[in-house]
């Protein structure tokens, strides 16, 4: 053999040794897991996010004082719930399939549901079993019995404390966390309100107490007593450091949601909290979003809101604007002066419960066949097919310098479908920024969704299709994609109650959700029913009364829950009066429409000036501030005049404030003693938001 012949083989067998080396080398760091991307959950953030959703309970003195923020001035003797039973909400919770309970121990009036060391402002001078009584322990007693979390929501505001605002309110608080953190067992969350400081009681000095949000409660060392009590709590505030606030009580989180924020940048309270509804991009911590709502419009319970429970469709669509957003679902039950959950709450909170049952019966997609464009390290262990094996602690990965790729999920036969629920293992970080969702309808690729963020858990909702094939393609992540699970769903028609407007003329139209239903109503206030008027066209009607309808569908033969509307005189001869006449847009304040509002860049005082066109009695006036997403120019303080010519105004016939009207910008209704007089005049004193706006989307009053 020739040498150079022998010397050639020789440096070709090195070279392919070489390579080999350097191939095997290569598929074994492809083989390893992606490099998580920070920042990163902790332990006891994992565990919390299995929970997804669990209840809050709003009972306390204000249930007692039919208030949302009590003084602070109230008489323990006011607390006596004639049938407290905590058994009964752990057992609602549990058969609505929550997981946890979370009680306001003290809420803003100081006033402390179990038997505190530390003040007399507490159950123990309640007439309430002779002041015996614990519900704090009842309620963890409860929540053990039935398999639930039980989490605190302590004030940190106290409207009662005289030392609120001074350094010893500061060990008094800490004393009452450390009573709540070591007396009742497991603790799974600690909820800290941003709403901090303002004018209380605070032991009879009857003044405001401002404080410094960032400094004052010396949070890092308050945190640190939930720590060494309690060490797998989440700590809940605007700010975490656990689990953050969403930025607004209405129950929705932002479809682009990232569990990281830049966390320094909030404290409890801060007034960048809009922010934290989509978190942000370049986060620095993992701090999740809680989407917290309550179940009525207000937190405690009100007589008057027995009939404002909110029903099924909008309680479905907070399910899928929480879990289905990356973020998790508190829903708030305003126990009653019983001490229970009032029937109406149960009866939605169970209907939800049964529907979400319904839309994710069968999941279309389990084991079903997948590929994928790349898998990391052509490993088995990363294969496509993770993400329908049910297991959770498997996924799909690519290889590090791929982010564009794709998995298709292949259906035996042609197949209906309305529901796609994707999750990112989040134990590697959240990574993806954008995707979208294809379905193959007849041969033809259709796209379902375009959209951002996915997270622990993403849930779209669309039109129902029937399809051979899903694609999901990921067009930009932060790094190479993690998917653990997909899950394909075909969920029930929803009836939606239908929605009823009637304009300034009296002309009145309804809406159903989906197409290919009807609707039912009455005006005489009985039940609508099939045997009932249908609706086909606005109509015109110019009653006081009571609208009444349904949603039904012919081809299930089932109909949605009623809808009832009550409406006053109509406004068909009203205008605006004095400074705004001249603008068309004011006229948004009584045209029906909750969706369109109109607002000024004045600072209060304001006044709005209504002509009524005629001489009427007036019992009461109702209130909607703006319903748009930033809910511009909420009146907080006001006053409300009735004039015969619109120049006389006399005294107020109300004045007050809307309490809560920030947080849970729903109808304000107030009600005065009939006067009469052809003018009314709402002064906004002061507004909601530092900005100064005035504004309303809709105005009402109550006639005689
Ligand atoms: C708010 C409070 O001011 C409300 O009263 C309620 O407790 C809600 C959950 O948080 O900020």
């Amino acid at each position: 053999m020739p040498s150079n012949l022998n010397f050639n083989l020789k440096t070709g067998m090195r070279y392919f040794i070489f390579l080999t080396i350097i191939g095997v080398l290569f598929s074994c760091k492809q083989s390893l897991p992606p490099e998580p991307v920070l920042p990163l959950p902790s332990e006891r953030q994992l565990a919390w996010h299995e929970l997804e959703y669990y209840a809050f309970v709003h009972f306390n003195m204000n249930t007692f004082t039919n208030m949302e923020w009590g003084f602070g001035d109230e008489s323990p003797e006011l607390f006596n719930p004639t049938e407290l039973d905590c058994r009964q909400w752990a057992r609602v919770c549990k058969e609505a399939g929550m997981k946890g309970i979370i009680l306001t121990a003290k809420h803003h009036d100081g006033f402390c549901l179990w038997p505190s060391e530390y003040t007399e402002h507490s159950v123990k001078n309640s007439p309430w079993k002779n002041g015996e009584g614990d519900v704090v322990r009842e309620l963890a007693d409860a929540c053990e019995e039935f398999g639930l979390k039980f989490g605190v929501y302590l004030s940190p505001w106290d409207r009662n404390h005289p030392d609120y605002g001074k350094p010893e309110y500061l060990t008094y608080f800490r004393n009452q966390l450390r009573e709540l953190l070591t007396n009742y067992g497991d603790v799974f969350e600690v909820w800290f309100d941003g709403a901090n400081g303002g004018t209380g009681w605070y032991g009879g000095a009857n003044e405001e107490r401002r404080i410094d949000r960032k400094t004052y409660y010396d949070w890092e060392n308050t945190y640190e007593i939930v720590r060494e009590l309690q060490p797998m709590a989440c700590l809940f505030s605007d700010a975490g450091p656990d689990v953050r606030w969403v930025g607004n009580e209405e129950g929705w989180a932002m479809k682009t949601n990232w569990a990281p924020i830049r966390r320094d940048e909030f404290y409890p309270g801060s007034p960048n909290y809009v922010e934290l509804r989509s978190g942000h991009e370049d986060g620095t911590h993992w701090v999740p979003a809680e989407v917290d709502v309550s179940i009525r419009p207000g937190w405690y319970y009100h007589p008057s809101e027995d009939h404002k429970v909110k029903t099924l469709p909008h309680l479905l669509d907070i399910y899928y604007n929480s879990i289905g957003r990356n973020a998790s679902f508190l829903l708030n039950f305003p126990v009653d002066t019983r001490g229970l959950i009032h029937e109406k709450d149960v009866e939605q909170v169970i209907k939800l419960s049964e529907a979400i049952k319904a839309d994710f019966a069968t999941n279309l997609a389990k084991r079903k066949r997948v590929t994928a464009t790349n898998i990391r390290g052509n490993s088995r262990k990363y294969k496509a097919g993770n993400v329908t094996d049910g297991d959770p602690d498997t996924y799909w990965a690519t290889d590090d310098n791929i982010i564009e790729s794709s998995l298709e999920i292949s259906f035996n036969k042609p197949t209906g479908m309305n529901r796609f629920l994707v999750q990112e293992d989040i134990r590697l970080g959240q990574r993806i920024k954008k995707f979208k969702l294809e379905a193959l309808v007849d041969n033809d690729w259709q796209l379902i969704a375009s959209e951002t963020t996915i997270g622990r858990k993403r849930i779209l909702r669309f039109p129902n299709v029937t399809a051979t094939k899903l694609r999901l393609t990921i067009e930009d992540a932060k790094a190479s994609p993690v998917i653990s699970n997909i899950e394909v769903y075909n969920a029930p028609k929803v009836l939606v109650e239908p929605e009823i407007r009637r304009n300034k003329n009296g002309w009145v139209s309804m809406k159903a959700f989906d197409e290919g239903l009807q609707i039912f109503y009455t005006l005489d206030g009985t039940e609508p029913s099939v045997n009932k008027l249908l609706y086909e066209d606005e109509f015109e009607w110019k009653e006081k009364g009571i609208i009444k309808a349904l949603v039904f569908d012919p081809n299930s033969g089932e109909s949605s829950s009623v809808v009832a509307r009550e409406f006053d005189i109509v406004k068909e001869k009203w205008k605006v009066a004095g400074d705004f006449a001249v603008i068309k847009e004011t006229e948004n304040i009584f045209d029906g429409n909750e969706n369109t509002a109109w607002n000024i860049d004045r600072k209060p005082p304001v006044d709005i000036v209504v002509d009524l066109g005629e001489k009427l009695t007036v019992s009461g006036f109702s209130y909607l501030p703006d319903q748009g997403r930033w809910n511009q120019g909420i009146i907080f303080n006001y006053e409300f005049y009735v004039s015969d010519d619109g120049n006389n105004w006399g005294d107020p016939v109300a004045e007050g404030e809307f309490s809560n009207i920030k947080n849970s910008p729903i109808w304000q209704e107030k009600v005065f003693e009939p006067v009469s007089g052809r003018f009314i005049k709402m002064k906004a004193l002061s507004a909601a938001e530092e900005n100064g706006r005035v504004g309303i989307a809709e105005f009402g009053i109550f006639t005689e």
